[in-house]
């Protein structure tokens, strides 16, 4: 079943796209946890990084190319950000598509909840 993420990337459901290629999509968090928060999605249906297989090898190293240049346009790149790939039920995961938060503009704390 497709989730609200394929909705998005359907431009089913409307977001705050700030970036998007043939491969992914980024858009704003609906429920920010930091001044930038923003949602890189493949567009791809994979369920979570656990499901990754050797033929996405390619789209990962996009994914994390693209995190780095969102990072960088939003002008969070030189005083630092996080990037979060939570997976499954013990790793917060509530959207079973596999997506990379990308979160600046704070200081960020250590242990994550
Ligand atoms: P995760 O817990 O890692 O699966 O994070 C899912 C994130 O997706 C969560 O921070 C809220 C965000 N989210 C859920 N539904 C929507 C939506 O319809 N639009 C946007 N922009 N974000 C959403």
């Amino acid at each position: 079943m497709s989730s609200i993420f394929t909705k998005i990337i359907n431009k089913e459901i409307p977001a705050a796209i700030v970036y998007e290629d043939n491969e992914c999509i980024a858009f704003r968090d609906i429920d920010p946890k930091a001044p930038v928060h923003i949602l890189l999605v493949p567009k791809k249906e994979i369920l979570s990084l656990a499901e990754v297989s050797a033929e996405d090898k390619a789209l990962l190293g996009h994914l994390l190319m693209k995190a780095s240049e969102v990072a960088k346009a939003e002008g969070i790149s030189e005083s630092g950000y996080r990037v979060v790939v939570n997976t499954n039920k013990e790793g917060g995961q509530e959207v079973p598509h596999v997506h990379l938060h990308i979160l600046g503009g704070r200081q960020m704390t250590w242990s994550p909840g």
